[in-house]
């Protein structure tokens, strides 16, 4: 087994920082005491942060065009596992992996589910894959899975989620995530409300199936691979789907899944105030569903959706508790640099919106003053508070500069080894 980050290597580099640190932090300390912030008490909340990682992130991603495999990127679900690993050793805020099945599919669950424990790696949401077809697969995926015309697709379709509940039981995971590519390509060639009752009947399914203390989350996506209609296109067909299920079932809202400029922060609030917020699947776009690095292009975006989180969090909204994951495709860094990145990302949009001046904010919106409004959430955007996400991080033993760390620890190189002939060079979505 690879080894993994040394914890000597970590403390040493961070004797290097630490100092400095110190310093950065008593100075962020006073600014905010100024505000009447206590730093520690906003430092505590940030060390509860967690932020699951998708298994198949750890590998190199790729597009419709090609895919050029990353060094020592891993095979199979044990070695995506190591990864998991080195990365929440380094920040402190990913012990959770979310798996995709039967991409991750293994004979002994209970065999894996040792392997996380020795870790210290819990398990996240399940997700359930019915867009491609596996070999030998008796009906075909190809006009849909659980929408399908064809009864025997829809009943795989369903029959493998249901699987994936038991996969999950055994992982003691809690969650399962319901993606389907379903849809259409060509205007008149699905009736719209038949293809929704098929789904929503097959969904029926799959909810009774679910444990009682299980979630089910329901995942919408605007195009891809369907281009002219899919079958759960934006929120409004999925909070539909959601009630029409029950209160288990929940809406997830994956950042590229919109239509460029929505107001996703907006539905965000509505998805809180009708408790049908189940999670997010963190990434960053300029196009479309692009899976760039979160945070990467529209920083102020994810602040401003984690200014709804924490509103409902200080109002101890009902009902309230997504779960967070990072759902991106790493093209061209080393997938373990661009999942530590992006994980202190959007806890840095956690912590920001952690310091937003509410009572001010609340008056200035009672007053209409739009300006000041403004104002206060841009002056916590603004204020810097990585000394707060660097120090949390050395509070849990992870490392101060991670990337560096990681760096230094030489992990790809020796994956690159230990690994060899990984992944051909075809093209690929995740
Ligand atoms: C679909 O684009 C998606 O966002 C879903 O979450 C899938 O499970 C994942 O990507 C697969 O790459
Ligand atoms: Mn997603």
């Amino acid at each position: 087994m690879t080894q993994r980050i040394d914890k000597g290597l970590i403390a040493e580099e961070n004797a290097k920082l630490e100092g400095f640190l110190k310093e950065d932090y008593a100075a962020l300390g006073a600014k905010l005491a100024r505000e009447n912030i206590n730093i520690d008490d906003i430092t505590a909340k940030a060390e509860t942060f967690q932020i699951a990682v998708p298994s198949w992130g750890t590998g190199t991603g790729g597009t419709r065009f090609a895919r050029f495999p990353g060094e020592g990127e891993p095979r199979n679900i044990w070695e995506k596992l190591e990864d998991s690993a080195v990365i929440n050793d380094l920040s402190q805020c990913t012990e959770r992996v979310s798996p995709h099945f039967p991409w991750d599919k293994v004979d002994d669950f209970s065999e894996l589910k040792q392997t996380s424990d020795n870790l210290n790696l819990k398990w996240d949401s399940i997700n359930s894959n019915t867009f491609q077809d596996q070999p030998g697969q008796e009906h075909s995926f190809k006009y849909g899975s659980l929408s399908n015309t064809s009864q025997a697709s829809r009943d795989l379709a369903i029959q493998h989620n249901l699987d994936c509940i038991e996969y999950g039981k055994a992982l003691d995971s809690k969650t399962l995530t319901v993606w389907v590519g379903d849809g259409s390509n060509h205007p008149g060639q699905q009736h719209f409300q038949g293809a929704f009752e098929r789904y929503l009947e097959s969904m029926k399914k799959i909810y009774a199936g679910l444990p009682s203390d299980w979630e089910l989350h329901i995942e919408h996506k605007m195009f891809e691979p369907a281009f002219y209609s899919t079958i759960i296109q934006d929120w409004g067909s999925n909070i539909l789907a959601a009630m029409e299920l029950g209160p288990q079932a929940k809406s997830l809202v994956d950042l590229g899944h919109h239509a460029p400029n929505v107001n996703i922060e907006m539905i965000v609030s509505r998805l809180i105030q009708f408790k049908k917020l189940g999670g997010f699947h963190f990434n960053d776009s300029k196009y479309g569903d692009d899976d760039l690095d979160s945070g990467s292009l529209h920083p102020y975006q994810q602040f401003l959706i984690f200014n709804e989180l924490v509103d409902a969090e200080y109002r101890n909204q009902e009902g309230f508790g997504p779960n967070y994951m990072l759902d991106q495709s790493h093209n061209v860094t080393d997938p373990i640099e661009s999942l530590v990145n992006s994980a202190a990302s959007v806890q840095r949009s956690y912590v920001s919106a952690l310091i937003v001046d509410r009572e001010k904010l609340t008056g200035y919106q009672t007053e209409n003053d739009a300006l000041m409004c403004s104002n206060t959430l841009k002056h916590a955007f603004t204020t810097d508070v990585s000394p707060i996400l660097a120090m949390a991080r050395l509070r849990k033993g992870g490392a101060i500069d991670p990337i560096a760390v990681y760096r230094k620890s030489g992990y790809r190189a020796q994956a690159g080894v230990e690994r060899p002939n990984s992944g051909g060079n075809g093209s690929g979505i995740v």
